[in-house]
């Protein structure tokens, strides 16, 4: 059985927009994994460490019969494919996947907290998880009153980088 899970990519280092393409274009072959609906690319402020370049950020779903576990572990590969380097944390990156939900679980282990546990304090999160499933609840709010909650016209849409990533994931 298929479950669906909520994916946030995030980045400020190098082409993001690339990177986003090479992990959906990862998601999208790997056997186990379908991708569902993408929202569109944001440019958001930095949040927790603020003297650090402005990031691109996005969301997706999929439909995947891998465990959470599985799931991390082929976000991790792909990150790492994106030329990710972890340095401090918060700190810059090329490529950042989040695990933002997995169907209804509620995970919390060393490792893996799903729902991803700072989801209702982050804009950058948020606006775009509200394109693809504003209805959906986690942690007794809906994704759209989440947002509501910490609106942020600083957290803008990026049309040109949007196209840009459907061009990529048309090629
Ligand atoms: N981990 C636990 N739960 C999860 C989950 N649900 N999804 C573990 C993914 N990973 C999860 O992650 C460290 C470990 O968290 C992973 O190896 C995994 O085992 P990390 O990405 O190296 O840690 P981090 O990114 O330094 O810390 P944190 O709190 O996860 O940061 P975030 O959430 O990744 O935030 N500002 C803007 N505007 N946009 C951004 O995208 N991103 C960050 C980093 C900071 N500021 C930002 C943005
Ligand atoms: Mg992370």
């Amino acid at each position: 059985m298929a479950t669906e899970a909520a994916l946030a990519f995030g980045g400020n280092l190098g082409d993001p927009v690339a990177a986003f393409a090479a992990a959906l274009i990862g998601l999208r072959r790997h056997p186990a994994v379908r991708l569902g609906r993408l929202s569109p690319v944001y440019r958001t402020p930095p949040w927790g460490k603020t003297d650090q370049p402005e990031f691109l950020n996005m969301a997706a779903l999929i439909e995947t019969t891998l465990t959470a576990e599985e799931l991390l572990v082929l976000c991790l590969d792909l990150e790492r494919a994106g030329g990710r380097e972890r340095r401090e944390r918060w700190g810059p990156r090329t490529l950042d996947i989040d695990i933002l939900t997995y169907g209804a679980e509620a995970i919390d282990r060393p490792g893996l907290q799903v729902p991803h546990p700072r989801i209702a304090e982050r804009a950058f999160v948020l606006a775009p998880l509200a394109q693809i499933m504003p209805d959906r609840v986690i942690d007794g709010r809906t994704v759209a009153t989440l947002l509501a909650a910490v609106a942020d016209e600083t957290v803008r849409r990026d049309d040109v980088a949007t196209d840009r990533l459907g061009a990529l994931l048309a090629e």
